[in-house]
């Protein structure tokens, strides 16, 4: 039998963020500026840096450094969620992390769905954060049944979407036509929806609960609410905002700026405030205003094994506790000063890191090393004897506190509001119909595959000799 032509499910991922990324220029011109802003940045820091674009040009697509990593939706219903790890699968996307955001006082539990290989996020690395509203955390019994009831009875994915997400679990992946099909289907439920599904009274008891429960019920679908291209240098892209008449959020999320960097830092324009339109009781329409979406950036460093993910999440609080940045921006300085001084009890050199045991390192002979004398050796001598060569495992996936902090800043900075931390990843998990892959086990395994590859290669060298 001929085997079928499939579309595979990375060449679908890359037209699905091809297609999203015109759709939400296109919804919200200020997310075009900060693409252009990023493209700048990024080739000055380019043309400023030769070793950089050396290494750049080696490992990755020039091309395509300033697109986007990610981007964010928000969920309704338990059968919502699981229909769409279905939609992402067929684009390779899977769950990876739990993140529990209810501690920062956001009612949602997240995943992130993301391409897993290394070949898979070179070709397209797009991740959609994925939360899902705990309507369990309001608390007004009776606006939660209103709230369960809106949300049981919308549909956010087409018949089509629905029909192709079989299709290609039956027969294992998409005809070309199918799958540009499958992309154009699924790209509806992405999209804003001007009109709102409810009147505005209710709206305004939903938004004075939580205005992320608001953004939720409201509307047709889970809009995106943010897509997020990858800068060469975060801290010129947030300075350079405002020259370009975009507002940004008060500091940069995560870590300081380093000469290794670590995890991830992350930053955002703030939330355009935007027209819609809710019904009436008598079908007509009022008029009224939303603000939920915006434009990030983000820059990745080394992912950190849990013992550095705790001196991370350790000095991050220490600095946090010292200066609390607030929404305005009025003490951003002191707390990036804060942070510079905390952060500096963490090692700033690729071995040391490596060496204290708090990152994530892939292991590679060095091309043309004699490892014929190096039978027996382990790891830290055939590094010190410069046959084996050590490089930082990227962070692919998100950070709790930053995501709220994302969140917080995009919601109202003045509408923190205080929740019972209720991590629940069990109940989460029931609802996906799958378990989340643990992070810190992923880039563990593919660490430990790279240094048993270059013992492997030792041994059988010595052997052969
Ligand atoms: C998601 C915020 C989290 C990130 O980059 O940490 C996020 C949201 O606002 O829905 O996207
Ligand atoms: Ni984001």
């Amino acid at each position: 039998m001929p085997v079928p032509h499939v579309m595979s499910s990375d060449a679908i991922r890359e037209a699905f963020s091809a297609a999203m990324s015109a759709m939400y220029r296109n919804e919200v011109p200020a997310y075009g500026t900060l693409m252009e802003l990023v493209a700048d940045i990024n080739a000055a820091t380019l043309e400023q840096q030769p070793g950089l674009r050396a290494s750049l040009e080696a490992t990755e697509t020039l091309d395509r450094i300033s697109q986007e990593r990610h981007g964010a939706i928000r969920l309704g219903t338990e059968a919502e969620l699981a229909m769409m790890r279905r939609v992402f699968a067929v684009m390779g996307m899977f769950p990876v992390g739990y993140y529990d955001l209810s501690e920062a006082g956001v009612p949602v539990h997240s995943t992130a769905f993301r391409p897993v290989g290394e070949e898979a996020l070179k070709i397209n690395p797009f991740r959609v954060f994925t939360s899902l509203l705990r309507l369990d955390l309001i608390a007004d019994p009776q606006l939660r049944d209103i709230a369960r009831d809106i949300l049981n009875r919308r549909r956010i994915f087409s018949d089509g979407a629905v029909t192709l997400v079989e299709k290609a679990e039956r027969d294992g992946g998409l005809s070309p036509e199918d799958g540009e099909r499958f992309v154009t289907e699924v790209l509806g439920t992405f999209r804003w929806h001007q009109q709102a599904s409810i009147d505005h009274a209710l709206y305004e008891r939903l938004h004075a609960a939580h205005r992320l429960i608001a953004d939720v019920v409201s509307f047709k679908g889970p809009h995106i609410n943010h897509l997020t291209p990858r800068t060469l240098d975060i801290d010129a892209v947030q300075e350079g905002m405002p020259r370009y008449g975009i507002a940004p959020k008060a500091v940069v999320e995560g870590p300081p700026s380093r000469n290794c960097p670590i995890l991830l830092r992350q930053t955002s324009f703030k939330a355009i405030e935007e027209h819609v339109l809710f019904p009436n009781m008598d079908g007509g329409l009022a008029g009224g205003s939303h603000t939920a979406r915006f434009g990030e950036i983000e820059q990745r460093g080394v992912a950190l094994t849990p013992k550095g993910r705790g001196l991370y999440d350790r000095l991050l609080n220490e600095a946090r506790s010292k200066v609390r940045p607030t929404a305005d921006g009025s003490n951003a300085q002191d707390y990036g000063t804060a942070l510079r001084d905390s952060f500096a009890a963490f090692p700033d050199d690729w071995n040391a890191i490596r060496k204290a045991g708090l990152g994530y390192f892939l292991y590679s002979v060095v091309p043309g090393a004699d490892l014929s004398a190096h039978a027996g050796a382990d790891i830290e001598s055939m590094i010190e004897a410069g046959a084996v060569r050590f490089d930082p495992i990227v962070y692919e996936d998100f950070l709790p506190v930053s995501a709220a902090g994302i969140f917080q800043s995009n919601l109202g900075d003045d509408a923190v509001q205080d929740f019972m931390a209720s991590p629940n990843q069990k109940l989460f998990e029931t609802a996906l119909g799958a378990a989340v892959l643990n992070e810190f086990e992923h880039y563990a395994g593919i660490e430990r595959a790279s240094s048993r590859q270059c013992l492997a290669a030792a041994r059988a060298l010595s052997a052969a000799a």
